[in-house]
């Protein structure tokens, strides 16, 4: 049976059918993020470090210019390397995901360093982070504060 709704509902389908093979680059990139936590730390300690696995699903490179919350006063990508046999940090001016490719930023690894924390985190938190991509685009996510 045919009725008005289901025709609309068709009508829509089609037409955003049609942009999208009119404009291929009609969407905005969207990364899929699984896992993404904080571990937590003393309310002493002026820094947490997050980590996330992060995929890019589309079919262009995606690179992620920047990350904010209200929880902190700024929030950075980092590195860990070796250097002359030292461990140290270094700073990941913007963070690129190649199509189809997925980053983990683990321990060990690439993290976030969460600086200043307006308050003392707590286990079982769930923190808001707003990630801007390079093409404009803003994605949120919440963040588990973990042991
Ligand atoms: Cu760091």
């Amino acid at each position: 049976m045919l009725n008005t709704t289901s025709y609309f509902r068709t009508t829509t389908i089609r037409l955003a059918l049609l942009l999208l093979l009119a404009f291929p680059g009609f969407a905005l990139a969207e990364l899929e993020i699984r896992n993404p936590w904080i571990k937590n730390l003393p309310p002493s300690v002026p820094v947490r470090a997050g980590y996330m696995t992060i995929h890019n699903p589309g079919s262009r490179p995606v690179s992620i210019v920047s990350m904010s919350s209200e929880a902190f006063a700024s929030i950075g990508i980092h590195e860990t390397v070796m250097r002359d046999g030292m461990m140290s940090m270094e700073p990941v001016p913007a963070l690129t995901i190649e199509p189809d490719a997925t980053v983990q930023l683990a321990p060990g690894g690439l993290h976030l360093m969460m600086m200043d924390p307006g308050e003392p985190t707590r286990i079982g938190d769930t923190i808001e982070v707003r990630i801007l991509l390079d093409d404009g685009s803003q994605q949120k996510l919440e963040m588990w504060v973990k042991k």
